[in-house]
């Protein structure tokens, strides 16, 4: 008998059949973790630590079957059983460890550690409420608390603990971990979550809000509290220092334990600093190796530097984090003491006020320190590398051209296509086998099918039957009625204006006008949003609101909706990515040129077998050059032009408005009566003057050549022939983007953890 049956049967006392869903999903639980916990650790010598802020994992069952090898044979014992594992997998809530890009590609990186057994493992803290939960109510997102730790979880706890200091008191940590599991591989790594030892509950007041202040109580209740006020940013500093201090406390037990001298630290340890939030590891690692260690202080700066590296995710300044100095000595006044020491070391090394760690106004530039002390400073797309040295960081790539390498970001074709795409991943195991899952560039065997009429055929029957099981998840999970035999085009991320999901809602409104006026489409078009905005980000809670009207207004307007829905998706999430990403026609990256670092989206979507329409910002210019420009829709004004007209001044957007009127007409409907009547003429009326008189993202700029080209991808989709070919030259040219070749650069380049 199969052996999952027999733990099952011996652990409850029934027969699979007899178990309800709850029960076989606990079941399956420690099932997999007792195989988990069987696996020996990597051994590599430097074992590499991935601080970050974010860990956005995704639910874990379905993975680590896959990872296992024993996904296929467990979904058949269960059917024999009249049971279906995705039902099962439904029970499963996800973890709320991460917000957007930069905590899914920490958790696809650690996936691919994992499968090329590396001594890699993920360093962070266990929030318990996590990112907040987003409802929609009176077309508006409110924000609630997102609880998703259950008696029973993948989390193991562990008898580590660390004391962290802080000014008024010391903080005993707690870390959980969770199992690693690499594809097909016979070791494991950790995910490391620490925590606080007593986090209440009971300071949550109205939704998110919380007493900011019981710092003892409250440390790790919520990721990316709100931060507009000044309690909510000491309270940031409390996060990003308990954080670090357990991650060099753990680093340096560690090293110790494997026969490290210190001295010699490097050769066992790497940290990767993810943005800048874990950026005080490098002063904490200082004050350990001098306080603690007895090294002087030239000693441990000398070992720190040959052990970090920094990626940077934005290049947006506000997302760059300077801290106040007087902050942070109301926190950890002994961390201020280093980083002081620090900053006289750089101003005897380098005779540049601008490059300075603190600045003339007390603020602290974490990622000037990052740079001065990394061995490696990268970005994660070629573009974004080449804008960080030639514009945002240009003197420090003058200072030290050395550091700056790219490491295109990756994602992890496991999650993403063996287990959110099934018919798919099967599909192609026929044609082509399924080697591409440990090595991405075996998909180009595909370009042997390019134009086979059989092969366009099934690629679409599968889209076809992956629209409805979309269809049924949308229905049953967020209430939405979604036309399975409508082109699907999708935008999902963070809500940002230099996204601009804005765009695309000025796109809908010009449709909607167009089919009021008569011109109607040859076929029905819905258009999918999914995205949180930060609770505190005025604007970006206005764009929800326009398109939260907008899907009320036409879905129910019945000489418009049988040629266009818009919809919504509340509370998106990997979970609901993992849905809609292999159903969708088209992926929408349109993105102000020069802001959107990479983008990983994007790669997920051309992997399953979306078309992207996309500006020439982020991975969509490696994905252009990789699948042909024959092969994707690009517009827009490029990354050069945009940040001329940045330095100049020289956009006004009122020019747009004024000499395009089918975009003046698109603006004025905002705030035409028939969208008063529905929505908030606050908010209305603040996103039309905003796009009127500043619109700092220049959604005007591009919105002509926009609908013009999202027009000629329409029009190319009733050749299906002609698609299905583009189609099938992304698939086959994604394997770059798989997260196992891009950790084998950070590893060859940067970690060398051999
Ligand atoms: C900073 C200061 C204060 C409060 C919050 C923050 C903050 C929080 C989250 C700053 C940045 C983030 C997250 C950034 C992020 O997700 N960046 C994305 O990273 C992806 C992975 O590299 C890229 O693909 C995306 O292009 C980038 O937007």
């Amino acid at each position: 008998m199969n052996t999952f049956t027999v733990f099952a049967e011996k652990r409850t006392g029934h027969t699979l059949s007899q178990l309800s869903n709850k029960e076989l999903y606990l079941s399956l639980l420690e099932y997999v973790k007792e195989q988990a916990a069987k696996k020996p650790k990597n051994t590599t010598k430097r074992k590499v630590y991935y601080i970050s802020a974010e860990f956005l994992i995704g639910k874990l069952l379905s993975n680590n079957l896959i990872n296992l090898g024993l996904y296929q044979t467990i979904k058949e014992e269960l059917a024999q059983a009249g049971k279906s594992i995705a039902e099962i997998e439904d029970v499963e809530l996800e973890p709320s460890l991460g917000n957007g890009g930069l905590g899914r590609l920490a958790s696809c990186f650690i996936d691919s550690m994992a499968t090329l057994g590396i001594n890699g493992e993920g360093v962070g803290l266990n929030y318990h409420c996590g990112l907040f939960k987003q409802v929609f109510r009176h077309n508006q997102q409110e924000a609630e608390p997102n609880y998703w730790i259950e008696d029973q979880s993948w989390l193991v706890p562990t008898e580590v603990s660390y004391d962290v200091p802080f000014r008024h008191f010391t903080l005993k940590s707690r870390l959980d971990r969770i199992d690693v599991l690499g594809y097909q591989r016979d070791t494991k790594n950790y995910l490391n979550l620490f925590d606080i030892e007593a986090v209440d509950y009971g300071l949550i007041k109205q939704g998110i809000s919380f007493d900011k202040t019981e710092i003892k109580k409250n440390l790790t209740l919520f990721l990316y509290p709100d931060d507009s006020d000044k309690n909510g940013e000491l309270l940031r500093i409390y996060q990003q220092y308990f954080m670090v201090s357990n991650a060099a406390q753990l680093l340096i037990d560690e090293a110790l334990e494997r026969g490290s001298n210190l001295y010699d630290l490097p050769d066992y340890a790497y940290v990767q600093i993810n943005d800048t939030h874990p950026s005080m590891v490098i002063p904490e690692l200082v004050r350990l190796l001098t306080q603690k260690h007895g090294m002087t202080f030239e000693e441990a700066v000398a070992i720190v530097r040959q052990m970090v590296g920094y990626t940077n995710h934005t290049i947006l300044s506000e997302a760059l984090e300077k801290w106040p100095i007087d902050y942070l000595r109301e926190v950890v006044p002994h961390l201020v003491t280093i980083i002081e020491q620090l900053d006289q070391l750089i101003a005897t090394e380098v005779d540049n006020p601008a490059l300075q760690i603190i600045d003339k106004d007390g603020r602290v530039h974490m990622a000037h320190m990052d740079i001065h002390f990394a061995t490696s400073v990268n970005g994660v797309a070629a573009l974004h590398t080449e804008i960080l040295k030639t514009s945002e960081l240009k003197e420090f790539y003058q200072l030290y051209p050395e550091k700056f390498n790219n490491k295109t970001n990756g994602i992890t074709f496991r999650r993403w296509l063996e287990f959110a795409n099934q018919d798919l991943a099967a599909y192609l195991k026929e044609l082509i086998g399924d080697d591409y899952l440990t090595d991405g560039t075996k998909l180009e065997k595909l370009l042997a099918f390019v134009d086979d009429p059989a092969v366009h055929q099934r690629l679409a029957d599968i889209k076809a039957n992956n629209k409805l099981a979309l269809k049924r998840y949308l229905k049953e999970n967020k209430g939405i009625d979604l036309d399975e035999n409508s082109i699907i085009d999708t935008q999902i991320k963070r809500f940002h204006e230099y996204k601009r999901q804005q765009m695309n809602a000025l796109y809908v409104i010009h449709k909607y006008l167009e089919i009021k006026n008569g011109k109607l489409p040859k076929r029905k078009l819905t258009v999918i949003f999914g995205g949180k905005a930060a609770p505190a980000y005025v604007i970006a809670q206005d764009i929800i609101h326009l398109i939260l009207c907008l899907s009320e207004l036409i879905n129910n307007d019945p000489e418009v909706s049988p040629y266009l829905n818009v919809h919504l998706v509340e509370n998106y999430n990997v979970t609901v990515a993992e849905h809609l990403i292999p159903a969708s026609d088209i992926s929408e990256q349109i993105s102000l040129a020069s802001k959107e670092a990479s983008g990983t989206g994007n790669m997920k979507f051309m992997l399953n077998g979306a078309l992207t329409l996309g500006t020439m910002d982020g991975a969509n210019v490696e994905i252009a050059e990789l699948a042909g420009m024959d092969n994707i829709y690009t517009f827009g004004q490029d990354s050069d032009t945009i940040i001329r007209l940045y330095a100049e001044g020289g956009y006004v957007s009122k020019h747009y408005y004024d000499s395009h009127p089918a975009i003046k007409a698109a603006v004025n409907f905002i705030i035409s009566p028939d969208m008063l009547k529905i929505g908030n003429e606050q908010r209305l009326e603040r996103l039309y003057l905003e796009l009127i008189n500043k619109d700092w993202f220049m959604t005007l700029i591009d919105l002509e050549d926009y609908i013009q080209t999202k027009e000629r991808m329409l029009a190319d989709y009733e050749d299906q022939d002609l698609w299905m070919t583009k189609v099938v030259h992304n698939i086959a040219k994604a394997g770059f983007f798989s997260s196992d070749r891009t950790i084998e650069q950070y590893n060859q380049d940067i970690w060398q953890s051999y």
